[in-house]
This record gives C-alpha cells, structure tokens and sequence, in this order.
C-alpha cells in the first residue's frame, strides 16, 4: 500500500474518531448537540431560496438520514485529503482540520440548548483526537530509500496499519451509535408517555360516539393514532426539549407580559379538544391531515391573564406570533384565538404526553388554521405584535400570510386503479372544514355530471373530519369518482384546481376505478 493511500485512510480514520467523539458526547450531555445532525440543519437553512428546507418539508423525516449521511460522507472526503497534507504540510492539515471542527462547533451552538464550553470543548477534544489518530496510522520511520521521505511506504506493517484503521472505524461507529442510544433514551424517560395530572383537573371529553365511524374497510380511524399522525416541520431532528429547564413566555405587546414553567402550564385549567389539523402543502387527497384529541389549555385564557381580551386589541396586538426553541416561527390574527373556537396551548395528544415530533413539551393548535400559520410546535413564546410588524417563516418564504383551512374532502376507500368486481361497493372517507363543520357531502360516479348526497357519520365536532359513506351499485366500465363536500354555512368547496402554494390546495379529489363485468 502506498503512502498516499495510508494517509487517505488515515485522515478519513481520524475524521471517524472525532466524529464519534462528537456523537458520544452528545449521549452523555445535553448540552452538546450532534454536530453532524447541526451541520446538516444549518446546510438546509442556508440553502438557496429555501429550497432544501421545501424538500425536508415535502420527504419529511425519510430525508434527515440521507442529508446526514451525505453531510458525514464530506466530512471523511474532506478529511481524506487533509490526511494527504499531514506530513508533508502539518501546518496546513491540521489548519484544515481545525477549520472543519470550527464549522461544526459553529453549527452546534446554533441548536437550542446548546452550552459553549460544552460544545467548544467537545470540538477540541474530538480535533485532538482525530490528530493523534492520523499521527498514531502514519508514525514510524519510513522504510525503503530512493523515493522522497513522504512517499515511503510507513514502517507499520500492513496488518497492523488495516487493524488501527479498523480499529479507528469501530471507536467512529460505536461512538455515534452509544451517543445516540444515550440521548434517545434520555429523551424518553424526559417523556413518559402517561400524561402527567393537571392539580386543576382536566375537563375530559366522552369516547367518541359509535355512531361517528363507519366501520368500512379502508376508512381512516376518526382519531389518528400517533404512528400515523402526519409529520411535518423544517426540523431535521426533533429538538429534546428539557420540560424541567424550559419556559413559554408570553411577550410583546400585552399588559401583563409574563412566563410559564412546564409545572406551571400543567397546573392551569385544561380540557381536551378534538381537532383536524392540516398542512397547507396536503394536494387534495393527500395525507397531510390528521384528527388528533389535543390536551392543553385554552389559549384565550392565557391572553387574558397576560392582560389581553377581545374588543381591546389594537394594531399593536393584533398579530399573535408562535416562537418555537428552534426559531420557526408562525403568526396569525390574534382575534382568531378569542373568537370562542377552541385554540390550544397544547401538552397532551390522544391521552399522552405530546410526543416529541408532534412538539414536546407544548404546542399551539388552532382549529381552522393551516399548520403553517398556527400550529408552532416546541413552542417558546407567544408574542403579540402588529400584523404588519412580523412575517412569520413561511410567509417569507412565499406563503400567504393568511392561513384558513380550506373545505375539502377525500375518497379512501377505494385508490386510482383498482379494479372492482359489480355489485355494490362502500365508497367513503372523510371530510374537513374545522370551525365551520360539515353539513354535506355529495358523490359523483360519473366524473361530475351528476351527484348523489352521501351517509354522514355523527359530527364529532365542527373542528374535525367527518366520516360519511356511499353505497354504489358499481356496474361494469370504467368509472371516474368525485366527491366534494359543503361546509356549515353553505359553502361548497370550489371544484376549480389549485396547486397547495400559496394558500391550499382546492378541486374535487377524483379517483378512476375499473369495474369487471
Ligand atoms: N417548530 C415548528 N413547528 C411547526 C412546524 C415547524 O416546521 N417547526 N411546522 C408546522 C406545519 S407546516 C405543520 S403542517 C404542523 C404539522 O404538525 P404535526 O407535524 O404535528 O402534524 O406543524 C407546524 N408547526
Ligand atoms: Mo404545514
């Protein structure tokens, strides 16, 4: 093996231990992020017109493993070729090296929680490590003559030059792997799944009535399990909020600006709220909507003990800004949360804890607003400004700054493609319009010409889908459904396509099915 390959392997070998170091240290101290999981959350944020933080937005958690791996594989890349500089120019390499440590010590004191001795010392100490690695791989008098001193072959022998660097490759991997099981596991004692006791008690509601689902093969639970609820955030990672250390504050233009501990939160009066959320990104018939049964307190008697009551806003409060631990932020008309519709400041999700993803340890939910406008999960601060003041993330991103949920409704039972045997068929799904209800729902068999009222399911709330059911003498032929639902005031939803940007998606969701004579 020639030199220039040992040191390849050397500067990738070092690159691995410190990477390892980084990741154990992470394990064992809440203080200290995951540089690379940082490194790769600052490269989506810096990225171009956003354009990284769409995607993250579209894929959603599958492509946090793929950035992650492509930002480690540059890192051992980048190392590689530093290795090549180690003896010949020491100066440079470990310049180099350090340059590397300070990006992703840089990228870490970005992430909340961070502490900066904890994370600079972490950098220091993987960077030393990782020197002594490549030191340790390339050491020893060169053997044979005739060829520049940097470009023998090393002393070592190659077994025991392949085993350091195996050995280097498992301390790496061991490291990242101990680290994250230390960290996941931390996380999750933090979050007991058991929702903790409210001293003020919680006003729970009923189990939902049988008469509010059908039971129909391919119908979605009317509550949506936490494994399926839909996921969507800019954040490549969860933050692990500590619940003992964090805060909300409730800031800006109010009377009583004041703060809340977690304690403090769960000892206010609570009551648990069904509510629909979606995501303005959802195309009709798509996935990006979810029933969940929220936990929390009312947001409106939050506003009040900060001083604030309907009727008294003005242009200075009249924008209500959710601030969470990670800097997202959402904002939308303050009257909204008084208004008498149910917004929460929410803790608990389908009688747990809020799971971690869905925003531990407390979230806002707001029925009838997109996501992206209300629903600010890890949540910090609630801060009222003017409407003008502010542009929440996504605003600035192109969105509108109005959020609305849109009335829609979907076909599950039956997808574009199937082939059905005649006879009767159970066509069904479910139906959105939160705040506003569901008053109908009309099929079409016949690529709209013509429509037929739906079975509706009992309303669960006006701020949730509703199931409804259509029982179709299916005859031979190709068949194009439709379904398109009219909301509590009248409306029905517009059949005119458009795209989710800027402000949801519209038309009537049509699904093509083939019937067997
Ligand atoms: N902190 C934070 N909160 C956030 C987001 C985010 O990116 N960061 N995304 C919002 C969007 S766009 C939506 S649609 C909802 C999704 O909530 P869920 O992931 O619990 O379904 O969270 C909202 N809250
Ligand atoms: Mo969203």
């Amino acid at each position: 093996m020639d030199l220039r390959r040992r040191e390849t392997i050397a500067g990738a070998a070092g690159a691995g231990v410190a990477l390892g170091i980084t990741e154990l240290a992470r394990g064992l101290s809440e203080a200290v992020p995951s540089f690379a999981l940082a490194v790769s959350q600052r490269a989506v944020e810096l990225a171009p017109g956003g354009i990284a933080t769409a995607i993250i937005g579209v894929l959603g958690s599958s492509a946090t493993p793929l950035l992650v791996s492509i930002v480690v594989l540059a890192a051992l890349f980048i190392c590689a070729r530093i290795g090549e500089l180690s003896r010949r120019r020491p100066g440079a390499a470990l310049a180099g090296a350090g340059a590397l440590v300070a990006a992703g010590i840089a990228a870490a004191l970005f992430e909340p929680g961070a502490s900066p001795p904890a994370v600079i010392s972490t950098g220091l100490v993987a960077l030393a490590a990782g020197a002594g690695v490549v030191r340790l791989m390339l050491r020893g008098p060169a053997e044979g003559d005739a060829v520049p001193e940097y470009r023998r072959a090393a002393a070592m022998n190659r077994r025991r030059f392949l085993a350091l660097a195996g050995g280097a490759a498992l301390l790496g991997l061991s490291g990242a792997a101990a680290g994250r099981m230390l960290s996941d596991r931390r996380a999750a004692t933090a979050v007991s799944a058991k929702l903790p006791v409210s001293p003020a008690g919680v006003k729970k509601l009923p189990p939902p009535p049988a008469g509010a689902s059908f039971a129909v093969e391919g119908m979605p639970p009317l509550i949506t399990p936490k494994e399926d609820f839909y996921l969507i955030d800019t954040a490549i990672y969860a933050p692990r909020v500590n619940a003992e250390e964090w805060q909300l504050k409730i800031s800006g233009a109010v009377r009583n600006p004041f703060a809340l501990t977690y304690r403090d939160l769960l000892s206010l009066p609570a009551r648990e709220v069904d509510i629909t959320i979606a995501c303005v990104s959802n195309e009709v018939g798509g996935g990006l909507v979810s029933n969940g049964r929220w936990t929390g307190v009312l947001l409106s008697d939050i506003l009040e003990e900060a001083g604030l009551r309907r009727g008294e806003l003005d242009g200075a409060s009249d924008q209500l800004v959710g601030r969470a631990v990670d800097g997202w932020t959402a904002g939308f008309r303050t009257g909204l949360a008084l208004d008498g519709r149910e917004a929460l400041v929410a803790y608990g999700m389908n009688g747990e804890t809020l799971p971690i993803e869905h925003g531990y340890p407390a979230r806002l939910v707001v029925p009838g607003l997109y996501g992206y406008v209300s629903a600010t999960k890890w949540l910090s601060e609630i801060e009222l400004t003017g409407w003008r003041e502010f542009d929440a993330y996504w605003t600035v991103r192109g969105w509108a700054k109005e959020g609305p949920i849109k009335t829609q409704s979907r076909i599950d039972t039956l997808t574009s493609g199937d082939t059905l045997p005649a006879g009767p068929v159970d066509v069904g799904g479910v139906a959105w319009a939160p705040t506003r209800g569901i008053e109908r729902v009309e099929v079409s068999t016949d690529g709209g010409n013509t429509w037929d009222e739906a079975e509706l399911a009992a309303e669960l709330s006006e701020n949730t889908w509703r199931q409804w059911l259509y029982r179709w003498e299916a005859e031979p032929g190709e068949h194009t459904l439709q379904v398109r639902a009219t909301d509590g005031t009248g409306e029905t939803q517009t059949a005119e396509r458009s795209a989710p940007a800027p402000a949801g998606a519209t038309g009537y969701h049509t699904v093509n099915v083939t019937v067997e004579g």
